[in-house]
């Protein structure tokens, strides 16, 4: 490896997850190299997704000699569900998935989404944590569509973009406008102020 290039760990079990930040590394002239850690990790069931985060990079802690970090994402339906599944997202995922929540708000004209994405950063140079976070707003769509991306994406409308859900954008589209993309150009940011 050139000296100049340090690893940085993304811990999570998620491949879809891992491909879009990967894909966002990689476009990016960035000094670091991005590997993938599948490290079983706590997820508790918190208010918001930042604690979330927080403990699952706090779980880690002592398996990794490096640089390391995690990203907690969360749905949320403001209307009308009032912001549900929001860190219930995993579990809903998987028990009643997206053919559910449109059962759920079947009767709404209206809806109002949004995705939101917080990064947790252990930073080893500086022994310290850092958050990142992005954010989309949108509608949830009456119908599923596309076959791209994964989880919530067939449903969601992104309002830059309302003719098309997520699913149907290619990944280097989602990555310009999602939570992920804007969490980790958050994170870019500050490896690039900081000069690391
Ligand atoms: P980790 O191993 O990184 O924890 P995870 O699959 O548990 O991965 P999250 O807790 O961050 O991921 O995500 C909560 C749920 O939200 C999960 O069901 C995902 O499928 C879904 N989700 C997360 N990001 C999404 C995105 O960009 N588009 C659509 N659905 C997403």
């Amino acid at each position: 490896m050139n000296e100049d290039q340090k690893l940085i760990y993304f811990v999570t079990g998620n491949i879809h997850k891992f491909n879009e930040i990967s894909d966002l590394f990689n476009k990016e002239n960035v000094d670091y190299i991005l590997k993938q850690k599948p490290i079983e990790t706590i997820e508790i069931q918190a208010e918001s997704i930042k604690e979330v985060a927080l403990f699952k990079l706090d779980s880690i802690r002592g398996q990794i000699d490096g640089s390391y970090f995690v990203e907690d994402a969360g749905f949320f339906i403001d209307t009308p569900l009032n912001g549900f599944p929001g860190v219930y997202s995993s579990y809903i995922m998987k028990t009643i998935g997206n053919k559910g929540i449109l059962r759920l708000i079947n009767d709404f004209e209206y809806s109002k989404a949004q995705f939101v994405s917080i990064i947790a950063l252990y930073f080893k140079p500086l022994d310290k944590n850092f958050f990142f976070e992005g954010k989309i707003h949108g509608k949830v769509s009456k119908t599923i569509r596309g076959s791209g991306g994964f989880g919530f994406d067939p449903i969601f409308l992104p309002n830059i973009m309302p003719n098309k859900t997520f699913a149907e954008l290619t990944t280097e589209e989602k990555n310009k406008i999602s939570h992920r993309g804007q969490a980790w150009r958050n994170f870019i940011k500050f490896l690039r102020e900081n000069n690391y």
